[in-house]
């Protein structure tokens, strides 16, 4: 029986480019084939449960903008009407995974042993509508950020027992990620940093976290999860500075503490503009280290330099991300979740599907621009003609040689290299051929 949240909204239609329906998807047609594959299963489109069902519109300077049925958020009974409209929302778009944090699923009962009961028996209600449904998990996580309990960090607090109740949380989280066949498991470490290094033992802080990651890992094997575990690079806010700063920071940790085999990365799109790089450079890297594994697909506003979650609609942005996923081999176990929300002036039911639909549209025509680039194949001739002189077997030789025989070979050879146009317009002109 439907909640009639929605309104009479029903399943989201594919109209086509000429239409102008805006509840109807222009780009995204699930069964397309786009290089050999549906556009569903390179796109693997996901709902965050925390944004479009647990955040209540309040800002730094003002609470709650949202009314909803399933307001307040401190009981079974609203808990479960929120996972109703939550399935209602994945069936009205079409929507093939999700997301959630213990905290967005379940009411707060005040105690650990409260809270996971409380876990277990809306997991499975999740659970039965997952098996009518068809939806999936891309992947469950634990929120240890909100509480005033995280407040000095979680698995970095100075406080041994905030560490504890991190791992038993955690623990909880990917048991139930487990159950309900998650795909992928994602730390962020909100709160993983500091506010001032006055009162921080940085060294003894990362060594505490390294251990805590590897429990996490040591811990999927002993029960037998096969998703992917992933971290999530952030660079500030809402600490003043995050261990996880970028990819580049947590491919250096995770090495660190041998886990470059284990772990992988969920990249952000308003993440990596917060550390002072594209999103593209964030994707780049990690594909260049293995360690590529999801996307929290959405835009920061770029004037207010805040972490505003607002969903994507910058197709030449998008088209670049996606361009480097396909290049990389494109999506396994990851997916692309829509981490974002609403602007809180933005109340009604048909705002949260629009924002989705639009969204999946945007990330559509991203990902038809990086196909045709790659089937076009105009940036790798580019590339291989910028780098062709690295296949002649002298260039090859000189990686195995050592500085003596290279400069003996300057010399005698008169080497004397001519600088060679890098032709970054000429290849910014053709990208926008296809965007
Ligand atoms: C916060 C953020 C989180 C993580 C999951 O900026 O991105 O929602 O994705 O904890
Ligand atoms: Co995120």
């Amino acid at each position: 029986m439907s909640t009639g949240f929605f309104n009479g909204i029903d399943k989201i239609p594919h109209e086509g480019p000429d239409s102008i329906n805006p509840l109807a998807y222009h780009h995204y047609n699930p069964d397309e084939m786009v290089m050999g594959k549906r556009m569903e299963d390179h796109l693997r489109f996901a709902v965050a449960w925390w944004h479009s069902f647990a955040w209540e519109g309040n800002d730094p300077f003002g609470g709650q903008t949202f009314v909803r049925p399933w307001h307040p958020q401190d009981s079974m009974a609203n808990a479960r009407l929120k996972a109703d409209v939550a399935f209602e929302m994945f069936r009205i778009l079409g929507q093939p995974y999700y997301c959630w944090h213990d905290v967005d699923i379940r009411p707060d009962q005040g105690n650990f042993a409260d809270n996971l009961s409380t876990l277990d028996e809306i997991t499975d209600y999740m659970g039965e509508k997952m098996e009518l449904t068809g939806t999936k998990l891309l992947w469950g996580t634990a929120n240890m950020f909100s509480h005033r309990r995280f407040m000095s960090g979680a698995s970095t607090n100075p406080d041994p027992d905030v560490f504890a109740f991190a791992a038993a949380t955690v623990k909880s989280c990917i048991d139930a990620t487990h159950k309900l066949g998650g795909e992928n498991y994602v730390l962020w470490g909100g709160r993983e940093g500091y506010e001032t290094l006055i009162n921080t033992d940085m060294g003894a802080e990362l060594d505490h976290m390294g251990r805590f990651l590897n429990m996490v890992v040591e811990y999927k094997h002993k029960i037998g999860f096969k998703g992917q575990i992933l971290v999530e690079p952030k660079p500030q806010e809402p600490s003043k500075h995050q261990y996880d700063y970028d990819a580049a920071t947590c491919i250096g940790f995770l090495r660190k503490y041998g886990l470059e085999d284990e772990v992988k990365l969920n990249l952000e799109q308003g993440h990596a503009i917060l550390a002072g790089h594209s999103f593209e450079h964030e994707i780049a890297v990690a594909m260049a280290e293995g360690m590529f594994g999801s996307i929290d697909m959405n835009r920061n506003d770029y004037q207010s330099g805040w972490d505003t979650d607002q969903f994507p609609n910058n197709v030449p942005e998008v088209a670049l991300a996606y361009y480097h996923i396909l290049k990389g081999g494109g999506f396994t176990q990851g997916g692309t979740n829509f981490d974002a929300k609403l602007r809180r002036q933005s109340l009604d039911p048909v705002d949260l599907v629009a924002a989705h639909v639009g969204a999946m549209d945007v990330c559509a025509r991203g990902l038809k621009a990086a196909a045709a680039m790659l089937e076009d194949g105009g940036l790798e001739t580019a590339l291989a003609e910028r780098y062709a002189g690295w296949e002649t077997p002298e260039a090859k030789a000189m990686l195995d040689g050592d500085l003596g025989s290279i400069a003996q070979r300057v010399l005698d050879q008169g080497v004397n290299p001519e600088p060679k146009s890098g032709r970054q317009e000429i290849l910014e002109n053709y990208i926008n051929r296809f965007v």
